[in-house]
């Protein structure tokens, strides 16, 4: 029934948190991003037990955000453009190794922008795929090409388990609650486009600023 239904969970409500992430003048809003990311934790927590490693520490990163989000300066974390210029312009990021500052906004959100490419990867691989691709080799290939650089061997061995026990292709999309395949690709046409916009914006603003490294 329509009542069951709307208590589902779908990917598509998911990807479209990340639509409202961009304003009018190109800023990302925190609130959605983190609201975006929020959903995927969700999705990826239905996927199984194995999985909650990676979702905890996403879970952790979402919450450093909201707390300054809801914190007594939370009107300069409202978007990513206004964090990092108040961060930066108070001294509120360790640049070069951790030392006083070791959950900045700026450093945190930038671990949520690496996974974001490899979402974007992934996403693209997915709706481009065919019936019989295997969602392990997809996601492996996404992360390989883009999170795994960032990861310490220990972390990169803890993945490719994890996507080894990925559901197929025909399970991730009946979880994705979409509708049949045309659907799911049909959706993912439009998001991944919005979600590569969102991440080209912040990738951008953390190379003007010399962030793409912070420790
Ligand atoms: C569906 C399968 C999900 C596969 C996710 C790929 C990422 C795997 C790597 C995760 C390792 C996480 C362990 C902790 C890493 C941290 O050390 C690292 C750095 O942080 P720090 O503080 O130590 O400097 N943290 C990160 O790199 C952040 C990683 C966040 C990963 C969040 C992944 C959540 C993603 C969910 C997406 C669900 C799948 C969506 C698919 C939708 C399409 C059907």
């Amino acid at each position: 029934s329509a009542v069951i239904e709307e208590q589902k969970f779908s990917l598509q409500e998911v990807l479209d948190t990340f639509k409202l992430c961009l304003s009018e003048n190109q800023d990302v809003y925190v609130e959605h991003y983190v609201a975006g990311w929020r959903g995927l934790v969700k999705f990826m927590n239905s996927l199984g037990n194995v999985f909650t490693f990676i979702s905890k520490d996403a879970v952790s990163k979402i919450q450093i955000l909201v707390n300054f989000l809801n914190g007594e300066n939370g009107s300069h974390y409202v978007t990513i453009q206004s964090m990092v210029k108040y961060e930066l312009d108070n001294q509120l990021v360790d640049l070069d190794k951790r030392g006083s500052h070791p959950e900045s906004g700026s450093r945190t959100l930038l671990r949520l922008h690496r996974a974001l490419r490899w979402l974007e990867l992934f996403l693209e691989r997915l709706r481009t795929s065919t019936e019989d691709s295997k969602t392990s080799v997809m996601c492996a290939d996404a992360y390989n090409e883009s999170l795994s650089q960032h990861h310490p061997w220990l972390i990169r061995k803890a993945a490719g388990m994890a996507f080894c026990v990925l559901p197929g292709r025909p399970t991730f999309f009946e979880v994705m609650n979409v509708g049949g395949a045309e659907r799911v690709v049909d959706m993912l046409g439009d998001a991944v486009p919005m979600i590569s916009k969102v991440y080209q914006i912040t990738e951008d603003l953390y190379a003007q600023n010399n962030l793409l490294e912070l420790p």
